[in-house]
């Protein structure tokens, strides 16, 4: 995963990491997760020009069986910085937060060079 510029990425309301770099793709190993039900929530931070979130979160059941979930634009998102400050939590209510806006369009314009095919 990445994100320009900084990031804060929680699984299930725990800190699982952060990064101040743009130009690098970091992997976390997760190794609990629940049955049913998982969030993944991140809190960014664009220090200028260009900004986006890009991540690949593989999934693997006991069962050796694996899923493969992608940022799209079906992630919500909120750009208030004062969102709350639960927005990790299980139980947060994100229906009033909109669609992510898909920003693949400034790759082929030039940004993030090799960023989305190392994230993949
Ligand atoms: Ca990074
Ligand atoms: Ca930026």
């Amino acid at each position: 995963m990445d994100v320009d510029d900084q990031y804060t990425l929680y699984v299930n309301g725990i800190c699982v990491g952060s990064d101040d770099n743009w130009s690098t793709v970091e992997v976390y190993h997760v190794p609990c997760l629940y049955t049913k039900k998982n969030v993944f929530a991140v809190r960014g931070h664009n220090g200028g020009g260009p900004g986006g979130f890009i991540a690949t979160i593989q999934i693997i059941y006991d069962d050796g069986s694996s899923e493969i979930v992608r940022t799209d634009t079906s992630w919500a998102v909120c750009a208030n910085e004062e969102a709350d400050r639960e927005f990790m939590r299980m139980r947060f209510d994100d229906s009033k937060w909109v669609a992510a806006t898909d920003v693949s369009g400034m790759v082929a314009k030039g940004a993030w060079p090799g960023l989305r095919e190392a994230a993949e």
